[in-house]
C-alpha cells in the first residue's frame, strides 16, 4: 500500500498545476482569487520542494544502505542566490512549471524574482562553495556542506544620495518563511564555551572539559539537487540557541536582564555572517561561531560514523573533510578532543587519524587574511582546544616540532617560522600552519597561486614533508546556473548548434568545442551576436528601472564587478574612465564620432570599515554623476555604480559583458571565478597574468585575451623602488599624473575627499598601479580596435565560450573526489 501510493516527481502539468494550487490553498492557506507574484512564488517553491523532499529522502537512505567513504565540505560562506530557478532547471521541469503558472495567470520570470537571494557569503570563496555543491550532487558523489544558518546575510548596500558614499543595512533574509529549508527539531548538539580542562595525570594526554556555557547547535537541511539525476545532497546549517530559556537562578534573585542575557548570547552566534573578507580582527564573536560549527558538525558526522558500528580506528576510511580556507581549522582540534577524551584512543593513533581525514584549501595569499587566534583567547574560551594545541607542538607530538628539530638542528629562526604559536604580544596561533600540519593535503586555486602557496606562504612546510603534500586544483563554476539558467538564449544556441542534448554539453562542457566548427559560419555569428544584444537589452531594461536612466545599446559594455579591494584594483579602472573621459574633453565633435562608444559598469561591495575601499565606490559614483550628464561626452562615454551587487545581480550582468575586468595586481588574486563566468558567457577578458586569467588564456588562446601590466616576480621589485627610491608619478606616467591632478582640483567634487585614496598611488603604491597604468591603457586601446571589427570580435566570442570546458566545476569536484578524499559516485534510482 505505502509503496503505490508514494508520490514520485511531479513532471505532469496537470500534477504541478494541482500542486501549486494545493499549496496555495493549505500551506498558505490563501484564496487563490487574490493571489499576488510573491504568493504564487511561494505555492510554486513549495510545490518544487516537494519534488526535491522525495529525491533527497531516497539520495540519503540509498547513502545509509551503501555506506559509503563520504566528504564533507566545511565552508563558513555559502553563497546559494535564488533557489526557485535552480532548482527547476536540475530537475528538468522548468518549462512545465512556467506552462503551469501561465496557466494560472503569472509570469515565470516575475514569479522567480520574487525570491531573496540566500547571500550567506562574501564573495568568491563563498560562492565556490555553492557551485561545488551543486556539483557534487550532478556527480553523484555523497558530499555534504556544513555551514552557519546566519539570521543576517551580508549586508545591503545603499548608496548615500548626498555624498555617494556606501551604507550598510542589514538583510533580514529569513523575514518570510523560507521554503528551501527543513528545521531537523531532532538533530541538536550541546556546543561548550570556557569552563576548565582538567588534565589526566597517568600521561595519556586525555583530559575532562567541563563548566562554562552550554549552547544548542540545531540543524536546518538545505537541498542541493544534482542536475539531470536524482540525488539531492544536503547542506546542513546550524543554528545556535539557549540551551536553558533562562538562568532561573538569576530570574529568582530577581535579576531579570541576566537571566535573558544568556540567550540572547547564546542566540548571537549565528546572527550575522562578518562582512570582512581578506582582514581578519581576531574578534571573540567570530572565533565563537567557528567553534560552535566545527563541533556541531564533527559530533554529527561521528553519530552518523557510530551508525556503521566500525571500529574508530577506520574513521578516515569513511570520512573526508575539505577545510575551506582556515576558517574550519579548529575541526583539526575538535577531533583530536573527541577522539582523545572521549574515544580513549592513543594520542598518536588519533593524529594519525586526523592527519589522514582533512583536507585544506588556501584561497589567498595576503598576509592580513591569513587567520591568527590570540592564545589568551583561545585558553579562555576553549581551553581544552589550548591544550591540545599546545601537545601537537609539544612533548606528546614525536612527528612535528621534535622531528623538524632533528632534520634541521639549530635552525632556530625555522622552528620558529614553522611554530604554530607565533611569539609577541599576545602570543597568537597560526591556524593556518595548523591546517597543513593537520591535513593530508594542502591546495590552492589555480596554477600559479598553487606555487606561490609553495614558494610564499609554506616554503618550509614543503621543505620538510615534500612537495607532494602540497597540490592545486583550479576553480571552477557550475555551467548550469552560469550559463543555462542566466542566458537561455546563449544555451538554446548552443544546443541548437552543437546538435546535443543540452544535459550532454551542460555535463561535459569540453562539448562546448565543438562550437568551433561553426565559427566561420555567418548565420551562427549572426545569431551570436543577436543573443548578446538581447542580454545587453535586458541589462539595459533593468538599469532603466533602477536608476531611471536609458543605457546605449550599441554602446561595448564593459564591467569590473566583486568585492572592492585595493589588490583587485578597481582604483585602476575608474583613473582609466577618467582618463578616456579627458581625452574625449579635448577632442572636437568630429573626432569623437570616431570613438567607440562605451559603457562602463561597476559593481561590489566594501566592507564596512574598509575605509579606502568605500572611498572608491565614492570616487565612482561622483564621477559618473558628472560624465554621464556632460553633453559633450555622454553619448560616447556612460559609467554605472549598480547599488547592492548580488548573484542574482551578476546573473543579469555577465551575460550582457562585451568585456570584463579582471585587474588585480600580479600574483595578489588567487584564481578568480566571475572570469570564468565572463567567459564562458562569450565575454572578452581585460586582465592582469594572475590566478586563473593565465589558465583562461592558455585555453582560449593569447589573441582572444587582453593582457597588461607587470607579472609577478616584478611586482617585489618595484614595491621596493617605491620605497627607497621613488619616481614621481608625472615621471613614470604623465596621463596618469594628470588624472590624479584632476581629480585632486575637485572636477568630481570636494577636492580634500579623495586625497587619501590618490595619496595610495602616489605615496608607496603597493598595488603599483603606476607601473601598470600606461600598459593598461594600451591594453584597453587594443580592445577598442578589435571590437571595431565585429565580426571578428563575434568570432573571438565564440571561440572563448567553446574553450572554457576545464572550468566546470563537475572537472574540480572530480578532481578532489579522486585525488584527495577517494570517495566514488553512487547513483541513487
Ligand atoms: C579571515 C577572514 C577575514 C576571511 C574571510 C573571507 C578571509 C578571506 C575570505 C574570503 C576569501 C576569498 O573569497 N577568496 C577568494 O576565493 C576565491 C575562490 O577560491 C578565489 O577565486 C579568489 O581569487 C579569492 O580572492
Amino acid at each position: 500500500v505505502w509503496k503505490d501510493a508514494m508520490r514520485g516527481v511531479h513532471t505532469e502539468l496537470p500534477d504541478i498545476t494541482r500542486s501549486i494550487v494545493g499549496h496555495v490553498q493549505t500551506s498558505l492557506a490563501r484564496a487563490p482569487y487574490n493571489l499576488d507574484d510573491f504568493g504564487a512564488y511561494q505555492a510554486a517553491a513549495l510545490s518544487v520542494r516537494d519534488n526535491l523532499i522525495v529525491n533527497w529522502n531516497s539520495t540519503q537512505l540509498a547513502f545509509s544502505r551503501k555506506a559509503p567513504k563520504r566528504a564533507y565540505y566545511l565552508s563558513l560562506e555559502f553563497l546559494m542566490g535564488r533557489t526557485l530557478s535552480n532548482a527547476m532547471l536540475n530537475l528538468g521541469v522548468q518549462p512545465t512549471y512556467g506552462e503551469a503558472l501561465t496557466n494560472l495567470g503569472f509570469s515565470l520570470e516575475d514569479v522567480i524574482v520574487q525570491e531573496r537571494d540566500a547571500a550567506l557569503g562574501n564573495g568568491g570563496l563563498g560562492r565556490l562553495a555553492a557551485c561545488y555543491l551543486d556539483s557534487s550532487s550532478t556527480q553523484e558523489l555523497p558530499v555534504w556542506g556544513y555551514g552557519l544558518r546566519y539570521k543576517y546575510g551580508i549586508f545591503k548596500q545603499l548608496i548615500n544620495n548626498e555624498d555617494g558614499s556606501q551604507l550598510e543595512a542589514p538583510d533580514p533574509w529569513l523575514e518570510y518563511q523560507n521554503p528551501w529549508e527543513l528545521p531537523r527539531l531532532d538533530v541538536v548538539y550541546d556546543v561548550r564555551f570556557y569552563g576548565t580542562a582538567q588534565r589526566y595525570t597517568d600521561g595519556s594526554g586525555r583530559a575532562v572539559w567541563s563548566g562554562g556555557q552550554e549552547v544548542l547547535a540545531a540543524a536546518y537541511d538545505v537541498m542541493i539537487p544534482g542536475y539531470g539525476t536524482k540525488n539531492t545532497n544536503n547542506l546542513r546549517l546550524w543554528e545556535s540557541k539557549p540551551k536553558r530559556g533562562f538562568d532561573l537562578q538569576s530570574f529568582n534573585a530577581g535579576d531579570y536582564e541576566r537571566a535573558v542575557e544568556t540567550s540572547t548570547s547564546a542566540a548571537a552566534i549565528t546572527s550575522v555572517l562578518y562582512p570582512n573578507d581578506h582582514t581578519s580582527f581576531g574578534k571573540e564573536l567570530r572565533l565563537k561561531q567557528q567553534y560552535f560549527w566545527t563541533a556541531a558538525s564533527l559530533a554529527d558526522m561521528m553519530r552518523r560514523f557510530k551508525n556503521l558500528e566500525k571500529p574508530i580506528s577506520e574513521f578516515a576510511e569513511y570520512n573526508a573533510i575539505q577545510l575551506n580556507d582556515t576558517h574550519p581549522t579548529l575541526a583539526i582540534v575538535e577531533l583530536m578532543r573527541i577522539l582523545v577524551d572521549e574515544e580513549e584512543v592513543a594520542w598518536d593513533a588519533a593524529w594519525e587519524i586526523v592527519t589522514n581525514t582533512f583536507f585544506f584549501t588556501n584561497h589567498t595569499v595576503l598576509p592580513e587574511a591569513l587567520e591568527k587566534w590570540s592564545v589568551p583567547l583561545v585558553e579562555h574560551l576553549l581551553p581544552r582546544h589550548m591544550q591540545i594545541i599546545y601537545d601537537i607542538v609539544g612533548p606528546l607530538n614525536m612527528l612535528f616540532l621534535q622531528s623538524v628539530e632533528k632534520k634541521y638542528p639549530g635552525d632556530t629562526k625555522k622552528l620558529a617560522r614553522m611554530s604554530l604559536v607565533e611569539e609577541g604580544f599576545p602570543k597568537q596561533i597560526r591556524m593556518a600552519n595548523l591546517a597543513v600540519i593537520g591535513s593530508r593535503k594542502v591546495n590552492g586555486v589555480a596554477e600559479l597561486h598553487s606555487e606561490l602557496v609553495k614558494s610564499q606562504i609554506f616554503p618550509d612546510f614543503v621543505d620538510f614533508y615534500g612537495p607532494s603534500k602540497f597540490g592545486n586544483v583550479t576553480n571552477g563554476i557550475t555551467p548550469r546556473r552560469w550559463l543555462d539558467q542566466c542566458n537561455p538564449g546563449l544555451s538554446d544556441l548552443i544546443t541548437n548548434t552543437l546538435k546535443l542534448p543540452k544535459d550532454v554539453w551542460l555535463k561535459d562542457l569540453f562539448k562546448l568545442e565543438g562550437l568551433i566548427q561553426h565559427v566561420d559560419n555567418p548565420l551562427f555569428q549572426r545569431r551570436w551576436a543577436a543573443v548578446k544584444r538581447q542580454n545587453k537589452e535586458r541589462l539595459a531594461l533593468f538599469v532603466e528601472r533602477l536608476l531611471g536612466v536609458k543605457v546605449d545599446t550599441d554602446a561595448m559594455f564593459d564591467i569590473q564587478i566583486k568585492r572592492l579591494h585595493e589588490y583587485k584594483r578597481q582604483t585602476l579602472n575608474i583613473l582609466g574612465v577618467i582618463h578616456r573621459y579627458l581625452a574625449l574633453k579635448k577632442m572636437t565633435p568630429a573626432e569623437r564620432k570616431k570613438v567607440q562608444k562605451k559603457v562602463v559598469f561597476f559593481a561590489g561591495k566594501a566592507a564596512p570599515g574598509y575605509y579606502i575601499a568605500k572611498l572608491t565606490i565614492r570616487l565612482i559614483v561622483n564621477v559618473a554623476r558628472i560624465i554621464n550628464k556632460d553633453p559633450d561626452t555622454n553619448a560616447y562615454l556612460s559609467l554605472f555604480f549598480l547599488p547592492d551587487y548580488s548573484v542574482s545581480l551578476a546573473e543579469v550582468l555577465i551575460p550582457a559583458s562585451d568585456i570584463s575586468q579582471h585587474i588585480s595586481t600580479a600574483g595578489t588574486e588567487a584564481s578568480g571565478t566571475s572570469n570564468m563566468k565572463f567567459c564562458l558567457n562569450g565575454g572578452l577578458l581585460v586582465g592582469t597574468v594572475d590566478g586563473a586569467n593565465i589558465e583562461i588564456a592558455e585555453e582560449v588562446g593569447e589573441d582572444n585575451v587582453f593582457f597588461f601590466g607587470h607579472l609577478t616576480p616584478d611586482v617585489e621589485g618595484l614595491r621596493y623602488q617605491h620605497v627607497y627610491h621613488p619616481i614621481p608619478v608625472e615621471e613614470k606616467s604623465p596621463a596618469l599624473a594628470l588624472v590624479l591632478d584632476t581629480v585632486s582640483s575637485g572636477a568630481f567634487g570636494d577636492e580634500s575627499v579623495y586625497e587619501p585614496l590618490l595619496n595610495t598611488v602616489r605615496h608607496g603604491d603597493f598595488y603599483i598601479l603606476t607601473d601598470d597604468f600606461d600598459s593598461y591603457i594600451r591594453a584597453l586601446e587594443m580592445v577598442d580596435e578589435a571590437y571595431a571589427d565585429r565580426t571578428e570580435w563575434v568570432k573571438k566570442s565564440i571561440r572563448t565560450t567553446a574553450k572554457m570546458g576545464k572550468f566546470s566545476s563537475d572537472r574540480c569536484i572530480q578532481d578532489y573526489a579522486q585525488e584527495y578524499w577517494n570517495v566514488e559516485s553512487i547513483k541513487v534510482d
